[in-house]
């Protein structure tokens, strides 16, 4: 049959960092060829599928030898010979096979690879796009994207606490207008960083590295920023900011702001967030306390969930029942979705539909370790996720997704929407009306 899967390649190839990671490779009977590349965080929850290094002394012990070994062997001898239009099937097929909660025998680096690499046979066996082939005729929005002007936290040498400086565009009326928008924000911030002598080149995921003296000073930078583009703070322009308190917490529950030299508990936490809040025109929070501190996700929901998008990374990595429970106990209205922490296509799609059971929103994100992989363009937009983001307005690894999602708008033509304030749980889409 034209969809059964001849082959499954894997081979050792570079990211964005310049550290190896997995590339696969599904060939189909019929001729079709898929191929996807794992991404990698650098900030990264305890419960999210174990992205196999080999260790000792090459390549910094982030050599991907076993995982592309893994690809080659077992799971090639797995997949061969089965329908590639069967996902749920084939991603069960190496859950199974791994035999371990967090795929640490075959590495969720490789899973991830497989499985998405898979995906992408599929729609090129159907001759459609990827997001054409996800939406199976139904209508999606084109996502509303959340972009990095500073990066800091693990990203930048933890020069700051905070982690992704962020804007978003909601009321943009098309993603070529809210990256056009993005765009004078992330020159105005550069200009910004020149003028005031702190121009010290780019962080990770491609924001300016951020030379400031407390992390306030740089969310005010944020919006002088804004303001500097010609575009409206709190209007046209919002600030999201991904907090990454998993790595403020050495595991004793006590936050440190190094750069603020500052030290909370929970409470405190959510305080020092719920300030900045109510003070800066913040329309999305992610992770404002770490991935155990269910009670401080409730108590930032309780405090500010109505009007601000409330994100789950660290503490739900893109885990259907994680997020359940979390609801359960009224924390979070939003969740990050990143198919490599959950190791599958199967199960990052299964933490996307249990948040919209939810009336959550979800938001499809890249690592801070990436590559030319464009696939979660297609995602975001094929499953109606409603948001993506991927990192900073500059180097190649974040435009090619930015770029894909141009060409996605282009290809949909008359029919394409743009999810904008949509894009939101319903009580903070309301206060964008
Ligand atoms: C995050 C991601 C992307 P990393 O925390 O949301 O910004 O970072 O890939 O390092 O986990
Ligand atoms: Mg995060």
């Amino acid at each position: 049959m034209k969809t059964t899967i001849a082959a499954v390649r894997g081979r050792q190839v570079w990211d964005s960092r310049g550290r190896p990671t997995v590339e696969a490779e599904v060939a189909l009977e019929g001729g079709a060829i898929g191929r996807a590349i794992a991404p990698a965080g650098a900030s990264r929850g305890a419960h999210e599928a174990i992205d196999l290094r080999d260790g000792g002394a090459r390549f910094g012990g982030m050599g991907v030898d076993r995982a592309t070994a893994a690809v080659n062997g077992e799971i090639a001898r797995l997949l061969v010979g089965r329908d590639v239009r069967d996902q749920a099937g084939l991603d069960q097929a190496m859950t199974d096979a791994d035999g371990s909660a967090n795929l640490a025998r075959l590495g969720g680096n490789a899973t991830v690879a497989v499985s998405l690499a898979a995906l992408n046979a599929a729609a090129a066996a159907e001759g459609v796009p990827l997001w054409a082939y996800l939406a199976q005729g139904r209508k999606v929005r084109i996502p509303l994207p959340e972009i990095q002007i500073f990066g800091g936290g693990a990203h930048a040498g933890r020069r700051t606490d905070v982690q992704d400086f962020m804007v978003m565009c909601p009321r943009a009326s098309t993603i070529r207008e809210a990256f056009e928008i993005t765009a004078d924000v992330f020159r105005a911030g550069g200009r910004l960083m020149e003028e005031t002598g702190r121009l010290a080149g780019a962080a990770d995921e491609g924001g300016w590295w951020p030379m400031f003296d407390s992390n306030e000073d740089a969310l005010a930078a944020l919006l002088k920023s804004i303001e500097m583009s010609g575009h409206r703070p709190g209007e046209d322009v919002f600030i999201s900011l991904d907090v990454a308190a998993n790595e403020l917490d050495s595991g004793d529950g006590r936050y440190r702001m190094g750069l603020d030299r500052a030290e909370y508990g929970s409470e405190a936490m959510v305080e020092r967030v719920a300030d900045w809040v109510r003070r800066y025109p913040i329309l999305s929070i992610e992770d404002p306390v770490s991935q155990d501190d269910l009670a401080g996700f409730a108590a930032a929901t309780r405090q500010y969930g109505d009007k601000v998008q409330l994100i789950g990374d660290d503490i739900l990595v893109t885990n259907a029942e994680r997020v359940r429970a979390a609801a359960a106990a009224s924390a979070g209205n939003a969740v990050l979705v990143k198919v490599n922490q959950a190791g599958t296509v199967s199960r990052a799609k299964a933490a996307l539909d249990a948040s919209k059971a939810l009336g959550w929103a979800a938001i499809v994100s890249a690592r801070s370790g990436e590559t030319e992989d464009v696939s979660i363009a297609h995602l975001a937009t094929g499953w109606d996720a409603g948001q993506i983001k991927v990192g900073s307005f500059s180097r190649s690894e974040r435009m090619a997704k930015w770029n894909e999602l141009l060409r996605i708008e282009e290809a949909m033509g008359a029919d394409a929407v743009f999810a904008g304030a949509s894009a939101f749980a319903a009580s903070v889409a309301a206060g964008l009306r």
